[in-house]
């Protein structure tokens, strides 16, 4: 009698979820937004949570390589305009760090995951920032990279990031011409500078591929994000459309691209271009990347660093609800 009647629960709780589900696909399928509050997928939840967070993560992260050369830049006008590039990518990290925290993951779980490496964050911000070409470099490629895969994001069905990269993707494209003006300056200027922008191009080229993550057939993830339409164009599509519109931006500046197999293809339209080092990108993931552990360093010590704003204003917060409750 017991067994049945949890028997019984059991096909009218699938049944449930099996109409939840479909209702849930129709809805992706027609381009509707997923709310916060609506019902979805746990698989689902997951994936964006590990996706947005990851996001999250790399913009603050991001902050460090062009946060070292705000004191350094070399003139009021490079300093105030990288200033504000490096405080844009923290109000990104702050939208997207909401928008994670709307599916049920609070910040200090996703920020433990981060200091504990149990989350990831871009490969590309393990690379070092040697010189002031480097950081033309960033802009025209790390943000271009960016852009090229956030854009389609606008359109992803989670309704709290897609609304989050609308302001994302206009201040990204304000960073992509900031750092192409650099390499345009440098490329343009003296020999030396000229040789420092190829060096930067040299450098950052092929981690700017890596950005958007392994081959297809070997994306453990783009079949099903595709269909949930979290992502709407796969990791190859993407780096295709970067190395288009990227090589001829390095040709109108007289810089190489640092890739010999570079060659427009007429039939398909777009550039053939060289492999990939996926074993530089699977080391790079694993924690081995150039200044990885100098990254994390500084990440932790910030977070340690601000442990008191942190403590006045939970206590702010807690005084304010006490008068609240008094009044
Ligand atoms: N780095 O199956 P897939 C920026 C991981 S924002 C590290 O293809 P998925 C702004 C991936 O997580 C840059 N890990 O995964 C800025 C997965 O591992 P998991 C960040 C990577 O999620 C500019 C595994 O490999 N943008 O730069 C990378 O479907 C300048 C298998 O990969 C975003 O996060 C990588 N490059 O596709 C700031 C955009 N690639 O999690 C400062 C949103 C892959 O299963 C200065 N994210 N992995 O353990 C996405 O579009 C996707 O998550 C992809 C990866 C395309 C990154």
């Amino acid at each position: 009698m017991y067994t049945t009647e949890l028997q019984k629960s059991a096909s009218v709780a699938s049944t449930e979820d099996a109409d939840k589900l479909a209702a849930f696909e129709a809805r992706v399928a027609a381009d509707e937004f997923i709310e916060p509050k609506d019902w979805m997928p746990e698989a689902y939840r997951r994936t964006l949570v590990r996706q947005i967070s990851q996001h999250a993560h790399s913009e603050i992260v991001g902050m460090l390589p062009e946060g070292n050369w705000i004191t350094r830049a070399p003139s009021l006008r490079r300093k105030a305009i990288l200033l504000a590039k490096v405080q844009d990518e923290a109000g990104h990290g702050l939208y997207l760090y909401s928008a994670a925290e709307t599916l049920g993951t609070s910040r200090e779980e996703m920020i433990e995951a981060l200091h504990s490496g149990k989350a990831k964050y871009s490969t590309i911000f393990n690379y070092p920032t040697l010189t002031w070409a480097d950081i033309g470099a960033i802009g025209w490629l790390v943000d271009g990279a960016a852009i090229m895969n956030q854009v389609p994001l606008q359109r992803t069905s989670y309704g709290p990031y897609a609304r989050a990269m609308v302001r994302v993707c206009k201040e990204e494209s304000f960073h992509q011409r900031q750092g192409y003006e650099i390499m345009m300056h440098l490329a343009a200027g003296t020999d030396a500078q000229k040789r420092m922008a190829q060096d930067a191009l040299n450098r950052w080229w092929w981690p700017s591929l890596m950005m958007f993550g392994p081959p297809d057939e070997n994306s453990p993830n783009t079949a099903q994000s595709m269909r949930w339409r979290i992502k709407r164009e796969t990791n190859d599509e993407l780096r295709q459309k970067f190395v288009d519109i990227t090589v001829p931006q390095a040709d109108a500046i007289g810089l190489t691209v640092p890739d010999p197999a570079v060659k427009w293809n007429e039939a398909k339209g777009g550039y053939d271009f060289g492999e990939v080092d996926w074993s530089e990108f699977y080391a790079v993931v694993k924690g081995e990347g150039p200044v990885a552990k100098e990254r994390m360093a500084v990440r932790r010590k910030a977070w340690e660093d601000g442990a008191w704003i942190r403590e006045a204003a939970d206590a702010y917060a807690a005084k304010q609800a006490g008068k609240r409750k008094a009044a």
